[in-house]
């Protein structure tokens, strides 16, 4: 992180410490079937909301349940409701209100004017907090051009203005920021401008990638759930440094490493962005470009946080995100990885062996913390990786060093036996490699 992040960090931390914030959990009373987040306690939702506002530091004074029979056009909420709401805003020196739903720009607007003080929405939050979390070029401009679709849906006066910077949009103020009138087309060229921008970041790093092509390695994806535990599994499996914290979308920029397979082969491992239930589509839409690129790898590691309540939904909200970005049809490549075993006691544990047995998905019961079932999973990395690849048994001359070299360069070597001036390998190739092995070593067989 360079120093002048550093600075806008803390002077945003600090804007956001000092901000008093009402988290307000809307829900509907009367059960709707076939809403995913239906599964979802109210009281799950609030605390996840919480989460959420403390992810950018707000200080959170309360957190409400607000049961609704109907949602109101003019203000979300029922007329009672919000005169309780503004009296505990007047009460509490509330200063923010974040609302754990989607807010129309007029019922933003009145229930600002109605209670005195800001008002933001669950996809406002999520704008903020990617903002906050933005570190590459790529990300800052991704998130700020869904904060732009977010604001040309709106178009009432916002808090933003168009000056670009990092992430934070400044919903709480702060200095230097001015409140100014946006109109559609000033947003519409501004995002013409960004798209045209990402098309270029995504050129260079497409150069780095075609540098980076000629070390053919397969990837392997991580995606989850926020919180799930991405980046200490990344960590545990490549040895790095990520951060890894207890707080919502500590992740945001795709990052990659090599990974050593248990027979030496090697993988590239990327951590990304978590989901989360109703993430904006905005930002689906923004983040689509990285995310296809990740999920386009040959194994996509779904990560669960098998010791949360709403382990379920979030799995279910996880292919759901999945599916909307293409991915559902190819299901065979997806490895489930059940994390967090370690805070299982154990008849918890005999219930997922039991709930495992009748899985029809591959799954892993693993402890990124502790590094419990690391190793099976591992193993289980490489299996998948080794479909659609044939094992070839070979003998070459000891004298030939360029063929072993060529060999361990393009292949993996699963196994060698150095026997009277010979060498005896088994090597899996890739199944477009397999013609180009027996030319250049007509000895070879497939053994299996
Ligand atoms: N007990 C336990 N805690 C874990 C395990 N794996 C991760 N955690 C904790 O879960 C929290 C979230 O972990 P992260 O690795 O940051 O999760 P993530 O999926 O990368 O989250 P985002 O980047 O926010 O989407 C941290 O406090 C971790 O220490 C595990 O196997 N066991
Ligand atoms: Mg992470």
């Amino acid at each position: 992180m360079t120093p002048p992040d550093e600075i806008r960090d803390l002077r945003e931390q600090a804007v956001a410490r000092a901000t008093r914030s009402l988290v307000v959990c809307p829900y509907l009373t009367r059960f709707r079937p076939g809403e995913p987040s239906a599964v979802r306690t109210p009281e799950a939702r609030r605390d996840e909301a919480v989460g959420l506002a403390r992810a950018i530091d707000l200080n959170v004074v309360r957190a409400d349940l607000a049961p609704l029979s109907a949602i109101r056009p003019a203000t979300y909420l029922g007329k009672g409701k919000v005169e309780a709401i503004a009296a505990e805003v007047k009460a509490d020196s509330i200063d923010l209100i974040v609302m754990d739903c989607a807010l129309s720009p007029v019922q933003q607007r009145n229930l600002e004017r109605s209670c005195g003080c800001k008002v933001i929405d669950r996809t406002g939050l999520i704008l903020e907090i990617f903002g906050r979390r933005a570190r590459t070029a790529e990300g800052a401009l991704q998130v700020e051009l869904a904060h732009l679709a977010y604001q040309r849906s709106r178009l009432v006066r916002s808090w933003t203005h168009l000056e670009r910077q990092r992430g934070g949009f400044g919903f709480l103020g702060g200095p230097g920021e001015t409140q100014i009138e946006t109109d559609r087309r000033l947003i519409q060229e501004r995002m013409v401008r960004i798209e045209r921008e990402l098309e270029n970041v995504k050129r260079t790093r497409g150069l780095h990638r075609a540098s980076r092509g000629k070390v053919p390695y397969p990837i392997v994806a991580l995606v989850g759930y926020t919180n799930a535990g991405k980046s200490t599994l990344f960590n545990r499996l490549t040895h790095a440094d990520v951060t890894a914290a207890d707080m919502l979308f500590a992740t945001l920029d795709p990052t990659m490493r090599l990974i050593r397979l248990p027979h030496g082969g090697s993988a590239i491992l990327s951590d990304t962005v978590g989901f989360i239930s109703d993430l904006p589509t905005m930002l689906i839409s923004a983040f689509r470009a990285t995310l296809e690129e990740v999920l386009a790898a040959d194994v996509i590691l779904h990560v669960r946080d098998i010791s949360h309540a709403d382990t379920e939904a979030q799995g279910r909200d996880v292919e759901a995100i999945l599916a909307e970005l293409g991915i559902a049809d190819h299901a065979d490549r997806v490895i489930e990885v059940w994390n967090k075993i370690d805070r299982l006691d154990e008849p918890a544990r005999a219930l997922l062996a039991a709930e495992r047995e009748k899985q029809p998905k591959p799954q892993l019961a693993v402890s990124a913390k502790t590094g419990e079932g690391i190793d099976r999973l591992l193993a289980a990395i490489e299996d998948r990786l080794a479909r659609g690849r044939a094992l070839l048994d070979l003998k070459l001359s000891a004298a030939d060093g360029r063929g072993l070299h060529w060999l361990y360069e393009h292949g993996e070597v699963m196994s060698r036996r150095d026997h009277d001036g010979a060498v005896y390998l088994s090597v899996r190739v890739a199944a477009d490699q397999i013609e180009r092995v027996r030319r250049r070593f007509p000895s070879a067989a497939i053994a299996r």
